[in-house]
């Protein structure tokens, strides 16, 4: 007889954070499900928690840290392994400056505690200026909005979608995706109560997507055109004296300048450009205006395009506008447990203090735009980057010009991964350092709390101990950090301390710490209720502290606690916007990406359980495109951008607009040396193979991968 047990734990593979309960028996997982008693999941999951059984199961996942000599790996003890690392970028420090190591960390470091915890000392430890991130390929434009108008990059205002009664998406499908800057367990459950509560959703995309699908209102637009149509929103409220910024009056500056931008974007003259006709954009504005409890809310197809900073800017200043700001159904701020923007755990954010080397593109946070990477390690010169830390990334992938980058990681003197794969990107690395998986540590969502629909905390403990000979991310950052602290100067001894005393204590107690001194912690009296790590350990299934609240003026972090509106950065380059009203329409058709329930990103086509079922990349065309160049659904074509081709199997679809075609990204897993067994018998081809290093945001320098030209030509017909 062999008893099995149920687990709470969280699925960390996006931003939804479900609980889930893992039932297992022994070392094996029975079952993974949704936990029913989660007060803020319910119950909900998607396909992909499931997965999470292949994934620690995965044969393929590296548990153990290798090293390469050409071709071949062989498996290395963790000491010999840390000073191997260290030696070699202290080496190429010294001879070629510190920037020469540059650093790039991808997506899950904001899915782990151990990793947010203890990554930014190890890469302060670097003290490099080469620091990129997943940032600039998704988000950035939102943080930089938010930074030039709250005054803090964190500081982002999360649609109130439980009580909301009029709900515009543009560029966004939570249906799929579950949600992003956005944490919301069951977002199309929550979306449809929108409907059923008698509100409005309206979508604004491409493609008619999932989420257009359950909205009361869908609008095709034509891509990278959302500031224009914001543009003449915001004039449409002046025009018809619908502007009430309501609580927000005497917080707010620089109405009158958001205005004087708004002037050259009349309704009439967005029109042809954005396809969406003029009375429909007025009367987007005035409903909006007009609803009880309304948000506007815009994700990645606003960031990942060419006017990504305006578009996000302009999201932000309707929901002012109209006085949505910090009201319920509106946009709000989370007042979370581990409150990592009211305890100043994270830096409000810069920019433009230092700018790429090669193409002058700014500095955000501290970090460089990752289109700049390839050409900073493959431009000879002063400053050049020779050695490479990634970090749970895939930038080979999961950034413009793949194949670009991919050639440049081959160049590397050294590079070194912290990842779970060897994969498209780590492949290049001459040392692997394989972390835990994510059922094998404690699990708390930092970051997703703080982006969350309600005020919520769930600590989950690790399902299954640690395995012999294995090491948590945050060892991992430790051990290297103290390796790479030289205690020369003030600040690498403190960071050396700093890396030291942090591993003494270990994530828990650090989070224990953060819990109480937060804004619903019990500090330090063992007396007092409230948050705590002990207090979560007994309510395992999360701690509900209600829906979002008003906060401001108190929480706005600005020094002058005022919203700027009309920050001086972005009006500057509002005279770019006005240009695109007088450019020719391109012949060309122009690329969109698109998510899949069953996909996550690159990195989990190696579940077979995810990958069953009919093949998704695919090339979503509209009937009349197709018909033109003599394609048929099932045809085999070749689609060319300014960068590469790609091949896929197209799909004809009347849910794409006219002049736009759609592939996903995070496929390509046919390059050599790859080790993932059954993402290989899927590989198709990277839709990051045809995206375009210099095709920017020029704004923020964050990856315009929506809107990219490209043509298509017929490959090979279908027989079928
Ligand atoms: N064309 C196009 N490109 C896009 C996008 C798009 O919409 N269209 N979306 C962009 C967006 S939003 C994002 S966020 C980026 C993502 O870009 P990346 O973060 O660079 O890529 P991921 O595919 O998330 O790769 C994650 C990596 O982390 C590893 N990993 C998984 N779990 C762990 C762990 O616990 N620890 C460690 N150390 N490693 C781990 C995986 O093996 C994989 O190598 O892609 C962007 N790229
Ligand atoms: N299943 C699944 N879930 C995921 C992920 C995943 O890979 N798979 N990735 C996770 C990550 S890292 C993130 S950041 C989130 C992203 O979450 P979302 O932003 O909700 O995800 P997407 O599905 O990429 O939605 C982008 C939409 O923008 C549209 N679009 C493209 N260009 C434009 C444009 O110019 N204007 C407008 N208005 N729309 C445009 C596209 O057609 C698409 O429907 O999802 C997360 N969740
Ligand atoms: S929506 Fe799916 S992938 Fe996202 S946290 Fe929930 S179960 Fe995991
Ligand atoms: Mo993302």
């Amino acid at each position: 007889m062999t008893a099995t047990s149920d687990k709470f734990a969280t699925c960390n593979l996006c931003e939804a954070i479900c609980g889930i309960v893992v039932e297992t028996n022994g070392p094996h997982i029975e079952k993974i499900r949704g936990d029913a008693d989660d007060p803020f999941s319910r119950g909900h999951i998607c396909p992909k928690a499931a997965a999470l059984k292949d994934l620690h199961e995965d044969p393929d996942r590296l548990r153990h840290p290798l090293v390469r000599e050409g071709q071949s790996w062989r498996e290395v003890s963790w000491d010999h392994a840390f000073d191997l690392v260290a030696e070699r970028l202290r080496d190429i420090q010294q001879r070629h400056g510190e920037s020469a190591v540059a650093v790039y960390q991808g997506n899950p470091t904001v899915h782990s505690l151990g990793a947010m915890l203890f990554a930014p000392t190890f890469v302060r430890s670097l003290r490099t200026q080469n620091k990129f991130s997943a940032t600039s390929v998704d988000q950035l434009p939102q943080m930089l909005a938010a930074y030039n108008m709250f005054g803090h990059q964190f500081f982002l205002p999360i649609p109130d979608i439980d009580r909301t009664e009029h709900f515009i998406i543009l560029g966004a499908n939570p249906v799929v995706s579950n949600g992003s800057l956005m944490t919301a367990p069951g977002a199309a459950h929550r979306i449809k109560n929108i409907v059923r509560r008698g509100g409005k959703v309206i979508v604004i995309d491409p493609r008619r997507t999932e989420t257009a699908e359950i909205a009361t209102e869908y609008h095709a637009i034509v891509p990278g055109t959302d500031a224009l149509l914001l543009f003449a929103m915001v004039n449409t409220l002046f025009a018809e004296n619908l502007v009430n910024l309501r609580h927000l009056h005497a917080i707010t500056v620089g109405v009158n300048e958001l205005k004087a931008a708004a002037a050259p974007f009349p309704a009439e003259k967005v029109a042809t450009k954005t396809g969406i006709d003029a009375d429909t954009i007025k009367t987007l504005a005035r409903e909006f205006a007009n609803a009880e409890r309304a948000v506007v809310y815009g994700r990645v197809g606003i960031c990942t395009q060419q006017m990504g900073t305006l578009a996000s800017w302009l999201i932000v200043a309707l929901n002012v506008l109209t006085g949505r700001i910090d009201a319920p159904g509106g946009a709000m701020f989370t007042k979370p447990a581990l409150d990592i923007v009211g305890m100043g755990l994270l830096s409000r954010g810069s920019f433009g203090r230092w700018k790429s080397r090669v193409r002058g593109l700014p500095e955000f946070g501290g970090e460089l735009p990752v289109s700049a990477l390839a050409e900073e390690i493959l431009t000879p010169g002063e400053g050049q980057i020779r050695a490479l830390v990634t970090s749970a990334g895939n930038p080979v992938l999961s950034t413009p010009n793949g194949k670009k980058l991919d050639e440049a990681l081959s160049s590397l003197n050294f590079m070194v991964s912290i990842d779970i794969y060897k994969n498209e990107t780590t492949r290049h690395a001459h040392v692997i350092l394989p972390p835990t998986g994510p059922l094998e540590r404690d699990h708390y969502d930092a970051v997703f709390h703080a982006l969350s629909v309600r005020n919520t905390a769930r600590f989950s403990p690790a399902v299954f101990p640690k395995p012999p000979n294995t090491k948590h991310d945050w060892e991992i950052f430790a051990a290297l950090t103290r390796r790479m602290s030289k205690l020369n100067n003030k600040r690498a001894a403190r960071n050396f301390a700093e890396a030291a005393a942090f591993q003494w204590v270990g994530p828990a107690r650090i989070l224990d710490l953060g819990l109480r001194m937060g804004p619903h912690g019990g500090k330090l009296s063992p007396f007092v209720g409230g948050a705590s790590l002990h207090h979560l350990r007994k309510n395992p299934h999360g701690v509900d502290f209600g829906p979002l609240e008003p906060c401001l003026p108190e929480r706005l972090p600005s020094k002058d606690k005022k919203i700027q509106l009309a920050p001086k950065l972005f009006v500057a380059h509002v005279p770019r916007a006005a240009i695109a009203l007088d450019k020719q329409p391109s012949s060309e058709l122009l690329l969109v990406g698109r998510r899949e329930l069953r996909s996550n990103n690159s990195w989990m086509h190696n579940s077979a359980k995810l990958m069953k079922g009919q093949p998704r990349f695919t090339l979503q065309m509209h009937p009349n495109d197709a018909q033109k160049r003599h394609l048929k659904t099932g045809d085999k074509a070749r689609i060319t951008s300014r960068v590469g081709s790609v091949e896929a199997p197209v799909e004809v679809t009347a849910d794409m607009m006219p002049g736009v075609v759609s592939l996903p990204h995070g496929y390509g897993h046919n390059r050599s040396g790859v080790q993932l067994s059954v993402a290989q018998k899927h590989a198709f081809e990277s839709a990051n193979d045809i995206t375009d290093e210099t095709f920017l945001d020029p704004v923020s320098g964050n990856a315009a991968l929506n809107g990219v030209p490209v043509s298509v030509e017929l490959l090979h017909q279908s027989l079928l």
